[in-house]
């Protein structure tokens, strides 16, 4: 026989299953969460080497400070013109969004998905992203139709499946498509996007065309398979992809914690594939314009690695 002889002391093990700290209805404490300064970690060129930056993976990327005034090296220095055309986005996305959920309620229309607290992320990436570069949306990057000009009219008949519906009544509500707005279609099965959009990357570069693209998925979609599949081809061959984890804490009724937010950041899932990584304020629309033009300008340059 091999191995140590039977220890009849060893500690009998126990399951680790993760408690959500708030439930519906409790009243929440957040003041455990440790906001840095905005410039905690200043912007780095983005041709680091990601194990030189592996910080801000566990930092928070921050340019409005405490009296929301803009500051530090993650100020993107945007003009007033942009900055209320975004905030026009925004508020028109959450409007939109008050009205068809309404309908929801009432009946008219089977299923529908909001983007509350949410609207600075599609909003500010696409308006940091080029207008041909592709996006692989989840259900609740809506925005980036509404930042490309989408029109209303069209969503509005895909969410009621009428006979204007661009998509026939093939699709759940919401679940849009705009091949020519760079949306790709919206799945309902979570976080198919993530490997679409990198074999969308990898073609780009292997044609030299100079579109890059990007994904985005909830916290709770990055226990899926498909998600780390994605980030191994992501990082094998240097597809100009940026990937986008949205963290609202809650995938429906599961707390972040079953999707292993007790262990490290969902940033920091990029460090194990070799991959810059940058943990954001998502309600910080400056901070979030700002990081995905760092992220899209990286994955352009051409790596010969
Ligand atoms: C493959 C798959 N498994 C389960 C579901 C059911 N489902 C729909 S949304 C959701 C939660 C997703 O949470 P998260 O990724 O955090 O996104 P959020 O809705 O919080 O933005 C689940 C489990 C699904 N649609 N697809």
């Amino acid at each position: 026989m091999t191995g140590q002889p039977p220890n009849t002391n060893r500690p009998k093990l126990t399951l680790h299953v993760p408690e959500p700290p708030y439930r519906p209805g409790d009243a929440v404490d957040y003041s455990w969460l440790e906001i840095p300064a905005p410039d905690a970690i200043p912007r780095p060129d983005e041709a680091a080497d990601p194990a030189a930056i592996r910080e801000l993976a566990y930092g928070l990327i921050r340019v409005l400070d405490d009296e929301d005034k803009a500051v530090g090296s993650w100020n993107p220095s945007l003009d007033p013109d942009t900055l209320l055309a975004m905030l026009r986005k925004m508020a028109l996305l959450r409007a939109f969004d008050e009205r068809m959920h309404r309908q929801q309620r009432q009946g008219k229309t089977s299923f529908y998905l909001k983007s509350t607290g949410e609207e600075a992320v599609a909003v500010a990436q696409t308006f940091a992203l080029d207008r041909q570069d592709m996006c692989f949306p989840s259900y609740r990057q809506s925005g980036i139709l509404f930042a490309r000009d989408y029109p209303m009219v069209p969503m509005i008949n895909q969410i009621f499946s009428n006979a204007a519906d661009p998509l026939k009544g093939r699709q759940l509500p919401i679940m849009y498509s705009a091949k020519e707005y760079g949306f790709f279609s919206i799945s309902g099965n979570l976080a198919t996007q993530y490997p679409q959009a990198v074999g969308w990357a990898m073609a780009s570069a292997s044609k030299g065309d100079d579109r890059i693209a990007a994904a985005w998925c909830g916290e709770g979609s990055t226990s899926e398979g498909d998600f780390h599949n994605a980030l191994t081809f992501g990082a094998v061959y240097n597809a100009p992809c940026v990937f986008n984890v949205v963290n609202n804490q809650f995938a429906i009724s599961s707390f972040s914690g079953f999707a292993g937010s007790e262990r490290t950041t969902f940033a920091a899932r990029g460090i194990g594939y070799g991959i810059p990584a940058l943990r954001v304020d998502g309600n910080d629309a400056l901070a979030v314009y700002s990081a995905t033009r760092w992220a899209a300008d990286r994955a352009r340059l051409a790596f010969d690695q």
